[in-house]
């Protein structure tokens, strides 16, 4: 690069925060474009090795090396050799983790080389993307022996463009290396606790659009809406090119027709909206909303509600809110598997509501889409968050890059789900000079991502001054302060929660995780840890300290809905590879604990509503 270029190129990265590896395409709203999906059945070659990839000098593969597992395996003729080969013997499930799929692949970490075979019509005229919607945790994508790219990061979609000569009719061979080795410099790093799941975990599309299309939009209601009685709602449309584009909003339901004259690659638009309905928990309004240009036309069900902090409070579309919360991981329990589809979605979030939660802390990273848009249709709160989990290595520059792409392609993906009020920028992550500065870069990008919505951070760390004190410097750059306690689980036995008083502070208070262990149906007396009832009792004495908070307490979210799985959890009898905090059990069974946060819970939501 020339070296004025280089100096732009950084001051670039400077104001915006932008990294070189993020995704400057990324094409929103997948599931409502026309798409040729390529989930089903992928063959696989398991390559713990690397071979595909190295060779035994351990060097990079050039493109057109025949031993290179993105190109052909099948000989030309009978005197060649190849020494790797897919074979329908061998077939994986996309979208889904391989850890649940084979027993080999239970504690696998590494390289699994994925191919999928489809024919494509050539009758497309216009641009091609191949998206995925995550892949666990690094992905290196090839088609037709040409790489598209890689990307990492185990829980943000990205997407290749894919030029139409390079499709053949028949059988193209869509080639993936996916490899979730851990590592010290990646986000999540080393350490975890819960299941490293790889694979291609969520949907794979090709996705055809005209040459001219709407890649990405906000469309929001108003900060100001709400002290007039001229509702507006007020956004932008990014297309993918500069030309005078004629673009029209509309949102029939509002008898909403707009156009509006692109003056760039993204354009501010401004709405009258005075009849419409505001999205909340008790009535998820969703509109649909078609953008569309000349070419173009996409449709989505947005909904529009405003979210605050106001002084010590959260309000929800004017009004104090209450987070009856609950954490999920994205796991299903019972198959021992990742999440992955609209069913699953449904049936997380249906637990949650049985526990009559308004709010769900999705943990530790992005959850797939279907989970946001069921929230939003459900009318549940969401927190999302990125994997920036306990001991990132946060003196590097390269680890905060990463972080902050994950951030991106996180808030690109959801910006228009009402569901999403909270963006976190991570967890328990230990103070520290350089820590400070790598979370508060986080919070300060995601608030110039997004301004509309509230930046947490789930923290950890409290001491007792007199009364307990939230003491993390990162509490002066979030919104709120969302801290995580396990009084009397770690540390103490429930009673502790007698002894303690929390001390008010300026902000919203939230208690991001709190939580206990029980071995589903393992009856005993309350003192006796790992059973039922001592998780009950727990629940008991944190209910009556949660009565107890100052009055800027926003709310609980319990860890958490389901047991899930963690290599960390070696207990030979109560554990065996299961953290055990869910409210339900490993089979789907509510806990004793469920019925105390219920009960808490239809008491706040009687407090709410009189
Ligand atoms: C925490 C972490 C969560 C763990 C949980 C536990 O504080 O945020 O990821 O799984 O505690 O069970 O210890």
């Amino acid at each position: 690069m020339h070296k004025k270029t280089i100096t732009l190129y950084l001051f670039f990265l400077i104001i915006t925060g932008h990294h070189i590896f993020a995704q400057s395409n990324l094409i929103t709203n997948i599931p409502n474009r026309q798409t040729i999906n390529l989930n089903g059945k992928w063959q696989y070659i398991i390559d713990p090795y690397e071979t595909g990839f190295y060779d035994y000098r351990y060097t990079e593969r050039p493109a057109n090396d025949k031993d290179a597992y993105w190109n052909s395996d099948v000989p030309t003729n009978k005197t060649d050799k190849i020494e790797h080969g897919y074979s329908d013997k061998y077939t994986l499930k996309v979208p889904g983790d391989w850890n649940s799929q084979d027993p080999k692949f239970l504690y696998y970490e590494g390289t699994v080389w994925y191919k999928k075979s489809f024919d494509f019509s050539k009758k497309h005229n216009g641009k091609i993307y191949l998206h995925f919607g995550a892949v666990n945790y690094k992905a290196d994508v090839y088609l037709n022996g040409t790489k598209l790219g890689s990307h990492k990061g185990g829980f943000t979609p990205f997407n290749f463009e894919v030029a139409a000569t390079l499709l053949q009719e028949k059988n193209n061979r869509l080639v993936v290396k996916v490899d979730n080795k851990r590592s010290k410099d990646e986000v999540p790093t080393l350490n975890t606790d819960w299941w490293n799941y790889g694979g291609i975990t969520r949907d794979v599309n090709l996705v055809l659009l005209p040459d001219s299309y709407i890649q990405d939009y906000s469309i929001q209601l108003s900060k100001a809406a709400l002290n007039t009685t001229n509702k507006t709602i007020e956004g932008w449309i990014k297309t993918n090119s500069s030309s005078n584009d004629l673009i029209t909003v509309e949102i029939p339901a509002l008898k909403i027709k707009e156009q509006i004259v692109a003056t760039g690659d993204s354009t501010a638009f401004k709405l009258n909206v005075p009849g419409v309905k505001l999205w909340s928990p008790q009535n998820p309004t969703l509109y649909k909303v078609i953008i569309s240009n000349k070419n173009d036309r996409t449709e989505d069900k947005i909904g529009f509600r405003n979210v605050e902090v106001n002084g010590d409070q959260v309000w929800l579309n004017g009004k104090r809110v209450f987070f009856r919360g609950i954490c999920i991981h994205e796991e299903i329990p019972n198959g021992m598997r990742r999440a992955t589809n609209y069913k699953d979605a449904v049936y997380l979030l249906g637990q949650a509501k049985q526990l009559n939660a308004n709010m769900v802390r999705l943990a530790h990273y992005p959850h797939n889409e279907n989970m946001t848009r069921v929230a939003d249709s459900l009318g549940l709160l969401v927190w999302s968050e990125i994997p920036v989990y306990w001991t990132i290595d946060f003196g590097s520059a390269e680890v905060l890059a990463k972080a902050k792409t994950q951030l991106n392609e996180m808030i690109t993906r959801d910006r228009n789900r009402a569901s999403i009020i909270i963006w976190s920028v991570g967890n328990e992550t230990p103070p520290g000079e350089k820590r400070l500065a790598f979370m508060s870069a986080l919070a300060t990008n995601a608030k110039a991502l997004d301004s509309t919505r509230i930046i947490a951070a789930a923290l950890e760390n409290f001491g007792v001054n007199g009364e307990l004190v939230v003491r993390d410097e990162l509490g002066a750059f979030t919104d709120i302060i969302a801290v995580n306690q396990y009084i009397g689980w770690y540390g103490g036995l429930p009673d502790n929660c007698r002894k303690v008083k929390w001390a008010k502070n300026a902000k919203p208070m939230f208690f991001s995780e709190t939580g206990a262990e029980a071995v589903g149906k393992l009856y005993g007396d309350s003192a006796t840890r790992w059973t039922e009832e001592f998780q009950e009792w727990y629940y008991k004495e944190q209910v009556a300290m949660f009565k107890r908070m100052p009055d800027n307490f926003l709310g609980v979210s319990p860890w958490i809905l389901n047991d899930f799985r963690s290599p960390r959890r070696n207990n030979p009898v109560t554990q065996e590879g299961w953290n055990n905090k869910g409210l339900f059990d490993q089979k789907g069974r509510k806990k004793k604990a469920f019925y105390v946060v219920k009960a808490y819970y239809d008491e706040m939501e009687k407090k709410e509503n009189n």
